[in-house]
């Protein structure tokens, strides 16, 4: 038998040991006992962290869906496989069985090829969290389409660029979306977003709000009549396991989103093998992951990792403040959560409000609780430790990335003791290194370094798409013959990992990965702005925030600041999505700048976070003036 499902320490350093030792065996293994395949693989791994190239059992044939559905049907069939929790508490949940999704997706799946789908082709998904998303997101896979889903509060334009950069040829969206007692009008982003989009032959509809919306004769349909009518069985089709499953874009230091291209095999087996060990799911067990399905967490750990594992996975439509602050835990009491996994801003905000909101619900159903998407800070750890887990669950610090494809530095759950703000150990098959400046590995215990893994494991993201060269350079350049994270980290004592927090231009607000180069541009097409810099600072709920420096063209001078600020800002929300939105505006004369001119971020990042005590040396800037007035005027 492998070692499935750790259970003590002891067992979680043998079976790491083993795992490094020889990751083919141990993965293979792994992948033979734990799904199916149509055919098995003729090479675990071959892999060149140079050119890069990673292949994970290659010349094995299987499709994901027949894992995640078909073979649950003979022994969980009629087990819930998803809980939907409408946004509005009084509506009734929906408990979808395994039965149910098989004939769901194979439904959706049949509507898809009758629309001119193929393995292959992409599919654009901008959905709200409804069955529907999880239920097309399988129904790609089941027939070879690689789904890109965009999260629905991205913009028009930030969906246009997504759906252009990978020829998307038919897109699934909704009348609309609920988001507390708001409704966001999705149909009509999308019909601004397609005017850009050529190669969009077809609209399917999903009648969420019921709304009035404009139907494009000849492009857009109603989804509920089509799927009433398909046929209820979908043949699968037989994937390689290096075939692409999906795209999802991700922000990058530089301008344009980058589209991870995740492939089939390796990716399920990883996600299947981390969601098992890293919250103890058992047979019978409530998994909630309160992330969207539009970001990676929700791809690996809402839809294809609980699945594959045959659990029961809750999906959320609302927000955790509505119709009050107490929702998050009243969910958890009406459904009797086990597993509970979400984000320190959220942990972070809801710590704010009045304790009688979690205290009146009843939680004895939890057994691990998990946090991603961003560093959580000690305070929020013993908020979430004390008043949610009451010192009886474990806190999963699960740390990963879209890149990673799953969770890569974690605590197991009743097997590592847990130390708040640190991930504590890489997951089994994990090989981390810190490496320093200069590109050497830094060894032993208390160092702090920029965090790189040396060996692939199977979830790794495979290309770009469309721009391998911008793979190799993003991730395997700066580290000969490593995968760099662009996070830092520190060692400590005990070999326990801390993450410290990007090192590159990417700032992580609410858990969201924003570059400062996409925010920038959308400031700088502007007509009164000439130049602007965006840097984070900190933000007790956000984490951090986004503080902009602004140079107006002369033309702008005369202009009422606060107008101003408000234009930038809807500037932003149109052509990013709202949540890149800054905190502060500061109108500058200039911006420090190298000789080379490079904009001294470093400077910046101290003057919005209020620590100018120690700004390093100034007068090597080609414009050491400009630093005091930005101090002087700083918000
Ligand atoms: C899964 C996800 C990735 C970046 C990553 C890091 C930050 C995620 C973290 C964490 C500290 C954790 N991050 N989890 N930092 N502790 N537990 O969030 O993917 O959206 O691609 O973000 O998020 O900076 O590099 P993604």
């Amino acid at each position: 038998m492998s070692n499935y499902h750790i259970k003590h320490l002891e067992e979680y350093f043998q079976v790491y040991r083993k795992s490094v030792r020889n990751p083919e065996a141990f993965w293979e293994e792994i992948a033979e006992e734990h799904f199916v395949w149509r055919k098995k693989w003729n090479n675990v791994l071959s892999w060149d962290f140079t050119k890069p190239e990673i292949k994970w059992f290659e010349g094995a044939k299987l499709n994901i869906t027949e894992n995640c559905i078909d073979r649950h049907l003979p022994t969980r069939g009629t087990k819930t496989a998803i809980i939907f929790e409408p946004n509005n508490p009084d509506e009734e949940a929906e408990h979808i069985t395994y039965f149910q999704l098989h004939e769901r997706v194979s439904r959706m799946a049949n509507v898809l090829k009758d629309h001119g789908v193929n393995k292959g082709d992409r599919v654009c998904i901008y959905l709200p969290m409804i069955p529907e998303l999880a239920i097309a997101v399988l129904a790609c896979a089941r027939i070879g389409a690689i789904h890109s889903v965009v999260f629905a509060g991205f913009s028009s334009n930030a969906l246009s660029t997504r759906i252009n950069d990978s020829d998307c040829k038919l897109v699934i969206t909704s009348d609309g979306s609920y988001r507390g007692n708001k409704t966001i009008d999705l149909k009509g982003i999308v019909d601004k977003a397609l005017e850009e989009c050529p190669g969009v032959k077809n609209v399917l509809v999903a009648k969420r709000i019921n709304t009035k919306i404009d139907m494009k004769a000849g492009r857009d349909k109603w989804l509920q009549p089509l799927l009433d009518e398909a046929y209820a069985d979908c043949v699968a089709e037989i994937m390689d396991a290096e075939d692409p499953l999906f795209i999802l874009y991700t922000s990058g230091s530089t301008g344009k989103p980058k589209g991870m291209v995740h492939t089939t095999g390796g990716y399920m087996v990883y996600t299947a093998y981390t969601f098992k060990n890293v919250f103890q799911y058992r047979e019978d067990d409530v998994y909630w992951c309160t992330a969207d399905i539009g970001w990676i967490t929700g791809h690996s750990y809402i839809v294809y990792g609980p699945l594959a594992n045959g659990a029961t996975t809750l999906m959320f439509e609302g927000i955790p403040s509505y119709p009050d602050s107490g929702r998050f835990w009243e969910v958890i009491e009406k459904h009797k959560v086990n597993q509970f996994y979400t984000a320190p801003t959220a942990i972070r905000a809801l710590a704010k409000e009045n304790l009688s909101f979690v205290e009146k619900h009843d939680l004895s159903s939890l057994k691990v609780l998990g946090s991603v998407g961003e560093p959580i800070n000690e305070e929020a750890w013993h908020w979430y430790n004390n008043n949610v887990g009451k010192k009886q669950s474990p806190i999963v610090d699960t740390w990963w990335q879209t890149e990673t494809g799953g969770i890569m530095i974690t605590p197991i759950p009743y097997v590592t003791p847990t130390t708040p703000t640190y991930a504590t150990l890489p997951f089994i098959g994990i090989q981390p290194a810190l490496m320093d400046e200069e590109g050497n590995e830094i060894k032993g215990n208390q160092v702090e370094g920029r965090l790189c893994i040396k060996f692939p494991w199977p979830a790794i993201a495979r290309t770009i798409w469309g721009d391998h060269h911008r793979y190799r350079d993003t991730y395997f350049t700066a580290f000969k013959n490593n995968y760099f994270t662009g996070d830092g980290a520190l060692r400590d004592a005990v070999g326990y990992y801390r993450i410290t927090g990007r090192v590159d231009d990417v700032i992580i607000v609410s858990g969201h990965n924003l570059g400062t180069a996409p925010i920038e541009d959308a400031i700088n097409e502007h007509p009164a702005v000439a130049e602007s810099a965006i840097v984070g600072f900190p933000h007790d709920v956000k984490g951090n925030a986004l503080y902009g420096y602004v140079i107006l063209k002369e033309t702008g001078e005369t202009r009422d600041r606060d107008n101003l600020r408000k234009e930038i800002n809807q500037q932003i929300t149109e052509h990013i999505g709202p949540i890149a939105k800054l905190d502060k505006i500061q109108f500058v004369s200039g911006l420090p700048k190298t000789r080379s001119g490079k904009i001294m971020r470093r400077i910046l990042r101290k003057i919005a976070s209020n620590d100018i005590s120690n700004l390093g040396d100034t007068s090597t800037l080609l414009n050491p003036e400009v630093v005091q007035e930005i101090i002087d005027n700083a918000l």
